[in-house]
């Protein structure tokens, strides 16, 4: 198993439709919707799963440049990007804080951020 691969708009597109089917909030809604209902531990095990899920919206996947800085690679095959998805002005290294992993939905779209690879977020993994 290896963090998400996504090197075709393709495949893009099949991950965020997955994505869609169990996080009703993605892409990311223009105004917040209140939870249908209130946060509980009961529940068949498929909705104690998707019910944290629900609030996140950004996810690791599995590109970085911590070999060679701005190199970015995936980590299941260590190959060069050959398809990008990268929000405007990204990856921008903000402030040369060391942004060295790769971010899917932090704009609440498909687009791609490079941020620090200890931002508190989910992960996507494909096996
Ligand atoms: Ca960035």
């Amino acid at each position: 198993m290896n963090l998400l691969t996504i090197d075709s708009s393709t495949k893009s597109d099949d991950v965020e439709q997955v994505l869609k089917v169990i996080l009703p909030n993605f892409p990311r809604a223009p105004r917040q919707q209140p939870p249908s209902r209130p946060p509980s531990r009961e529940g068949p095990p498929s909705e104690r799963i998707r019910r944290p899920l629900r609030k996140m919206t950004s996810f690791y996947i599995g590109g970085n440049d911590l070999g060679d800085f701005r190199k970015f690679i995936w980590t299941s095959n260590g190959h060069t990007f050959n398809y990008t998805n990268w929000a405007r002005n990204e990856p921008n290294n903000m402030r040369n804080s060391n942004e060295r992993c790769v971010l899917l939905g932090f704009f609440g779209t498909m687009q791609w951020n490079d941020v620090n690879c200890y931002w508190l977020a989910g992960y996507i993994c494909e096996y």
